[in-house]
């Protein structure tokens, strides 16, 4: 059975109710590790789930302020509670970015959207930027209709300055890779609060996507939960 594009619009109007868009989708082919679907049987399709700037943000903020208790890691505890909600109104088996061991979440994208990455390893869109992120996806155990993948031009051919690899006070990006603990030390050390208060320099330095740039609280909650500040 091929689900109806009936249901990927139901799923893109119940995850628009989060804030959340969705993100493409594709099927899985033969060769692959292919996780399990809500059965347990091998999942045929899976829907990636994400954001396009902040817009969650505003949904998140409300459901925390609601919480009794402070909350681990609350975003993606509202992100399984929000995306899985929607699975189980569609039958899907929802996953998140932070299920261990990691899903691949950056290659799934890449099939869904034609995307590639950036300097910085975050991947590029042609109209977010570097302004997006992946909330979860909905694995489905039947092959399901799935949006044209738009034409993609990869924005980081045509950049010839690159101000996102020269923006960084400890060079923490460079073709050796993320240099993670240079870029601690810094985000932590007393010169650090441009990064800890704004986000990331080289990130911000991007020209494009800046309409989806996160506000600073959002980007400085971010560094928080990555710097574990
Ligand atoms: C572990 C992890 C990290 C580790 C990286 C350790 C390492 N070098 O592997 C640390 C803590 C450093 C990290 C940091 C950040 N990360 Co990270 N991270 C992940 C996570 C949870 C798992 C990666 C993984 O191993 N996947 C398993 C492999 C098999 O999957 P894959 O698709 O093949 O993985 C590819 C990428 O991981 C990529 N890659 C390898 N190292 C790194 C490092 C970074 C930062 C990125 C962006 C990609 C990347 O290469 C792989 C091959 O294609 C993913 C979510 C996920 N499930 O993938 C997020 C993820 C890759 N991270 C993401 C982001 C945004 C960041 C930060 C920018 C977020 C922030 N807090 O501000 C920071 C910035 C620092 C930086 N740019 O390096 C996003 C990227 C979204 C996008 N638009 O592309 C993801 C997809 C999470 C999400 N919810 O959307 N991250």
């Amino acid at each position: 059975m091929i689900l109806s594009r009936g249901t990927t619009d139901g799923v893109a109007a119940a995850l628009a109710a989060h804030g959340l868009i969705l993100r493409g989708g594709f099927r899985f082919a033969g060769d692959e590790a292919v996780p399990a679907g809500l059965s347990g049987a091998l999942a045929k399709s899976a829907l990636l789930v994400g954001q396009a700037g902040a817009a969650p943000w505003p949904h998140f903020q409300r459901w925390l302020e609601g919480q009794p208790q402070p909350i681990a890691n609350p975003l993606d505890t509202w992100s399984r509670e929000a995306i899985g909600a929607v699975a189980e109104e569609f039958g899907a088996r929802a996953v998140s970015p932070s299920d261990r061991p990691y899903l691949p979440f950056q290659q799934w994208a890449m099939r869904a959207e034609g995307l590639r990455p950036s300097p910085l390893g975050i991947l590029m869109h042609p109209t977010f930027g570097l302004w997006h992120a992946y909330r979860g996806a909905l694995l489905f155990e039947q092959e399901i209709f799935l949006p044209e993948p738009e034409e993609t031009m990869h924005l980081c051919d045509t950049c010839a300055e690159k101000p996102c690899v020269k923006s960084c006070p400890v060079d923490a990006y460079s073709e050796q890779g993320f240099a993670h603990d240079a870029c601690l030390g810094h985000v932590r050390g007393a010169r650090g609060g441009p990064c800890r208060t704004g986000g990331c320099l080289d990130r911000n330095a991007c020209p494009y996507g800046t309409d989806y740039r996160y506000p600073p609280e959002v980007q400085a909650f971010h560094m928080a939960a990555f710097a574990r500040l």
